[in-house]
């Protein structure tokens, strides 16, 4: 039987999950043109006031807003409570340019939270369950996001943070874990792990896993439901409209329900910002319509992604979105060809590679290179030379036949690609610094 940890909401009709939304959304835009002269001002250079916007059907007539206003405002020029009121800071793990800092008030953790219970109800958790949350903790939401879900939920929860991935193993198991949370590249490290250290899915309790943060495809959900003996199920967020549990996958394991009470989702052409008709594939908008002191509305998430209101046979009636197919800014383009790295590790996992892998793109002479280093399992590494030129070729035709451009591909030894306990660095661009 499906559980759901607050099915008013999470079943509601369309037409009253529309109302909630008119309303809260033309409450929003009166606080934030209040409060917040950052984007008062972009509204009137638009010509848009509070009194155009009556209902969700009016969201399109308000301006977007973009990272690099965030890096415009940065610190506070998007807050739009007094200091005196917020209680908690986040920030993104980015590592180029200024951090996005997100703010919030007692009311705007609670609500977070209450989406990250959602969240792991939604994976059959209850307050029978153990919880270790190994997504890093401290600035980066994903810790403080699960683990205040995991409270509110009332399992045990082990704030383990990323990292000593040996200790995790040793608490998972005599604390006997049964849900893992952190990211799916850590997941899949933390199989591995287990098992190096002769263990088998049979020695865990685990029963499911939430795994989000960063780009996975469903041949790694099957990897890491292997090793681990689990179901894996995505989770979706950002630190912009709070983290963790914007969105959350169900039962069905295909697609993840957004939580529309607090966040309006539009698809937009990233090019014109048009916004598209349902189903067409396009960038992710939120709108945040609970959010006090940091509530961005119309936000460009650059996640390239699909909404669909089909049926769900979890009997959630919440908008599902798809896994994000790449980012309208992290796509590569290699002698003129879109690439995205997802596409590449989803030929590498099909042809028994695990999904440790580092993809370098240069230029060179003038000419883009697209260097692939694919990490050996240990028992493809004992092949002789001869073996590994052949498996080489073998996959540059593989991707060849998919991206339509010729990789350089190495396959190199087991371990010798380094692992992350937060998000996956997969992509080198040094394109960038010569730029
Ligand atoms: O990654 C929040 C989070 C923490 C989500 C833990 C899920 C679990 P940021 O560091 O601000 O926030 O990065 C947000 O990460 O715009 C997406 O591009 C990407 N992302 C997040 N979740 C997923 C996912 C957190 N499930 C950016 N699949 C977003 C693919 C994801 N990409």
């Amino acid at each position: 039987m499906e559980k759901y940890w607050n099915p008013e909401i999470e079943c509601m009709s369309r037409e009253d999950m529309k109302k909630l939304q008119d309303e809260r959304l033309v409450a929003q835009v009166k606080h934030v043109y209040e409060n917040v002269p950052y984007y008062k001002k972009l509204m009137d250079e638009k010509g848009v006031t509070p009194d155009d916007i009556k209902s969700t059907d009016d969201l399109h007539k308000l301006p977007f807003l973009t990272k690099s206003d965030l890096r415009d405002a940065y610190p506070y020029g998007l807050l739009a409570k007094p200091l005196s009121e917020c209680v908690r800071i986040q920030s993104t793990s980015g590592t180029t340019g200024k951090r996005v800092v997100a703010f919030y008030t007692q009311h705007d953790v609670d609500l977070w939270e209450e989406c990250c219970a959602r969240a792991i109800t939604a994976v059959g958790g209850t307050n029978e369950d153990v919880c270790q949350v190994a997504y890093g903790y401290g600035l980066f939401t994903g810790g403080p996001g699960l683990n205040g879900g995991s409270h509110k939920v009332g399992c045990l929860t082990l704030p383990m943070s990323s990292g000593n991935t040996e200790r995790q193993i040793q608490f998972m198991t005599d604390l006997g874990a049964t849900i893992l949370c952190c990211t799916p590249s850590y997941a899949a490290y933390i199989g591995e792990t287990v098992k190096e250290m002769g263990l088998t899915p049979d020695d865990l309790k685990l029963k499911a896993g939430i795994f989000g943060a960063e780009p996975w495809t469903e041949e790694m959900r099957r990897e890491i439901e292997k090793s681990l003996g689990i179901k894996a199920y995505d989770i979706y967020g950002l630190t912009e409209t709070s983290g963790p549990g914007v969105a959350f996958e169900c039962s069905a394991q295909a697609g993840m329900h957004i939580n529309e009470d607090n966040f309006i989702a539009e698809i937009i052409d990233p090019d014109t910002g048009e916004v598209l008709p349902e189903g067409s594939k396009g960038e992710l908008v939120f709108t945040s319509i609970t959010k006090e002191a940091f509530p961005l509305l119309r936000y460009r998430t650059r996640d390239i992604c699909v909404l669909t209101r089909e049926k769900c046979s979890c009997g959630r009636t919440l908008v599902k979105m798809c896994k994000p197919m790449g980012r309208s800014d992290d796509m590569l383009i290699i002698r003129g060809v879109n690439v995205f790295p997802s596409q590449i590790e989803t030929v590498l996992i099909d042809q028994g590679y695990a999904p440790n892998y580092l993809i370098e793109v240069d230029r060179v002479n003038n000419t883009d290179t697209l260097d692939i280093n694919v990490e050996l399992t240990e028992e493809q590494f004992s092949d002789t030379v001869k073996d590994i030129q052949i498996k080489e070729r073998e996959l540059v035709e593989a991707i060849k036949t998919i991206l339509g451009i010729n990789p350089k591909v190495h396959l190199v030894a087991p371990k010798s690609i380094a692992r992350s306990e937060g998000k996956a660095v997969r992509v080198i661009d040094k394109r960038k610094l010569h730029d």
